[in-house]
């Protein structure tokens, strides 16, 4: 029998304040619970006290803000004692696209000296099936004095889109999966307090797949929707029609080709799968191969275009994984506009209207930022690569006499 677990929980601990962690910690803030919110980081910890952000997301500041005055979150560099331990760290993959779970590993090593029993533990990071299992393991070899049943350990993958977090971090369905049955419950009870979802009850193994499962689902379908376009190019018919069209079909919703998938989930989740299932995730290793090619096929259509001038000004639009946010993780427009500069194929202008700075590895190789206006005034080829709000908005009057590769289709 477990312990029993706190029906009243008031104390949270989060590990890890990015993207996941830092909106979570401060909508519980909000809601009135006291959250230590933890980073490894001093610069974050320090931003954070001092009620700022040191990421973009809408209406964070706000949030963040009014939770850091009214007392209710406070960030640190280590955990203290807390009833709900929720692990929002990243779980990136190493060499050989095998999952890296040091970060995981190390929240749950920290958390584990100043764990009691009746406690919550949450692992939000999305993770290989079995890892939720495994931060069970590393507490319980740290913990010698608790049984494995004063403990409650869960899975509840987050599911929220950058750019609309906040709205989606409570509106959501949760999958909450617990290492027994207890811990799901437990889990699922904390969730009922402040989500207005679904609430989807699974084991942990089954929760973390499902997660895998649903990136995953993205990843080759837009996948698909990539491989098209390079052959409608090569058959010389427009793709956007051809999804369109098909679209209307009842049963088909196929996504939209782009440069290349990036961000931290969908570039990297289903390498989880295959590394679990190598001999049977054989679609979804292929899939994973179109979207990353899709950024070199891009440079290569540019280069074409290039050859026909004389030192091309060319301008890339848009260095984000995707539209309205700043966030250059594993972003293939970055990685065109580098292979652009890294080739020589013309003078390299970039714009990205979200972020003060280019990348250094940008600067490194000479590219230059610029204003949208002046880009327009000077490019010969200007390549779309991100369907921020800024350039669907602009006469497209500006567009004449260019060579233009709109990898996204908003200017059709
Ligand atoms: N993309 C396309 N075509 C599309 C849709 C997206 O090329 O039709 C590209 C985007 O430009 C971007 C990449 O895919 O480069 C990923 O963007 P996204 O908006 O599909 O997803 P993420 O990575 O921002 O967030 C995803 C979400 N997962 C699903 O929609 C199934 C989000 O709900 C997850 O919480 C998040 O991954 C995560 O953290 O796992």
């Amino acid at each position: 029998m477990n312990v029993a677990a706190n029906p009243a929980p008031r104390r949270i601990c989060v590990m890890g304040l990015g993207y996941i962690g830092l909106p979570t910690a401060s909508l519980l803030a909000t809601k009135g619970f006291d959250v230590l919110g933890v980073d490894v980081k001093p610069e974050v910890v320090t931003t954070i006290n001092a009620g700022n952000i040191h990421i973009r997301e809408p209406e964070l500041d706000v949030l963040v803000r009014s939770a850091v005055q009214s007392g209710q979150l406070k960030a640190a560099l280590r955990p203290a004692a807390a009833d709900v331990f929720i692990l929002a760290v990243p779980t990136p993959f190493k060499d050989g696209h095998a999952p890296d779970l040091t970060f995981v590993e190390q929240a749950a090593r920290a958390v584990a000296p100043v764990l009691a029993r009746g406690n919550l533990l949450i692992l939000e990071s999305t993770s290989p099936v079995g890892t939720t299992e495994k931060v069970g393991r590393w507490i319980a070899e740290q913990r010698l004095d608790l049984e494995p049943t004063d403990l409650y350990i869960a899975h509840c993958p987050e599911r929220v889109l950058p750019g609309q977090i906040l709205k989606e971090l409570v509106a959501n369905d949760r999958i909450v999966g617990g290492i027994d049955a207890a811990s799901t419950a437990a889990a699922g009870a904390f969730y009922r307090t402040f989500i207005s979802g679904k609430l989807l009850q699974t084991d942990s193994r089954t929760a973390e797949l499902v997660k895998l499962a649903e990136n995953t689902y993205r990843d080759v379908n837009i996948a698909f929707a990539n491989e098209l376009s390079m052959i409608c190019e090569r058959l010389n018919i427009d793709v956007w029609d051809v999804i369109h069209l098909a679209n209307h079909h009842p049963r088909v919703n196929i996504l939209k080709p782009g440069p290349g998938v990036g961000g931290h989930c969908i570039a990297v989740d289903p390498w989880f799968i295959v590394h679990s299932a190598p001999e049977e995730a054989q679609l979804i290793r292929v899939a994973r191969g179109v979207n990353d090619s899709k950024p070199k096929y891009v440079v290569r259509k540019v280069r074409e275009e290039a050859s026909r001038l004389v030192e091309p000004t060319i301008a890339c639009l848009g260095l984000a994984y995707k539209a309205d946010i700043d966030d250059l993780r594993e972003s293939p427009a970055l990685e065109i506009a580098a292979r652009l500069a890294e080739e020589g194929v013309g003078r390299i202008i970039a714009v990205e209207p979200h972020i003060d700075e280019l990348p250094k590895r940008l600067i490194g190789l000479g590219v230059r930022p610029a204003a949208l206006d002046q880009a327009l005034n000077e490019a010969d080829i200007i390549v779309l690569l991100v369907d921020h709000s800024d350039f669907r908005s602009i006469d497209q009057k500006r567009l004449d006499n260019k060579i233009v590769l709109d990898t996204r289709g908003i200017w059709r």
